[in-house]
């Protein structure tokens, strides 16, 4: 907005994404990191003590580790918010996300609601919920059962979780009712693109703005 063509810098933002297991919610940050790549869109990796998935690497779709490591950094403070999800251990390493957002970059989060309201109350300002909720109650169940990389009992467990997690539905700023993922994707995009633009985001509008109006007035 100054005249050198320069514009006001921004403070990075944190897109947290929840719903409930099987609404879609990880196979839409995945898109949505691959559109946005080269905007300054990052995705937190999670540090967790689950069991790595055949389909999941190392160090790209989680931090995989023991229980006692992850207590042992979870109690030096490494950690931006914590919780227990369906029996293991999750969590969002502090360093990689305030890194990010204070070189302006802004960091998606697959987080559930625990974790959401933690970041929620710690930097209300910088957090931007997005809930996602499923079609149906079917269309839950089978896409857990579709999926077929966990065993019964497991999907059991996280569909008895989803209604739990789905009661928190009204904490977060935006909800997509996930029918189809290309749609889902276009909707957190665009929430992405307005909340960027956000008045309190851009950071030395003060002065800019100042300027203008000062350029104005020798103008007239
Ligand atoms: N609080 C919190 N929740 C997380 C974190 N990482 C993942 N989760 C959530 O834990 C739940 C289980 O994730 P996962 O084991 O990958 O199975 P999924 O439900 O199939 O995605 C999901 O709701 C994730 O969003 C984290 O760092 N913190
Ligand atoms: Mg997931």
């Amino acid at each position: 907005m100054s005249d050198n063509g320069e514009h006001a810098a921004r403070r990075g933002l944190m897109l947290v994404l929840s719903s409930p297991s099987g609404a879609g919610k990880t196979t839409i940050s995945r898109i949505v990191l691959d559109k946005e790549r080269g905007s300054g869109l990052s995705l937190s990796i999670s540090a967790t003590t689950r069991p790595k998935r055949p389909s999941e690497a190392d160090g790209v779709h989680y931090q995989f580790m023991g229980e006692p490591d992850f207590l042992k950094r979870r109690d030096a403070g490494e950690f931006l918010e914590w919780a227990e999800v369906h029996g293991n251990y999750y969590a969002t390493p502090r360093e990689s996300v305030e890194t990010a957002l204070s070189a302006g970059r802004d960091v998606l989060f697959d987080i559930d609601w625990q974790g959401a309201a933690q970041i929620r109350k710690a930097s209300p300002d910088d957090m931007v919920g997005i809930f996602i909720l499923p079609p149906s109650a079917d269309a839950l169940r089978e896409r857990l059962e579709r999926r077929a990389e966990d065993d019964p009992q497991t999907i059991a467990r996280r569909l008895a979780n989803a209604r739990t997690e789905i009661t928190h539905w009204n904490e977060y700023q935006y909800i997509v009712v996930n029918h189809d993922v290309d749609e889902s994707v276009g909707k957190v995009l665009a929430i992405l693109k307005a909340e960027r633009e956000r008045r309190q985001r851009q950071l030395g509008l003060d002065g800019d703005i100042r300027q203008l109006l000062d350029d104005l007035k020798t103008m007239g």
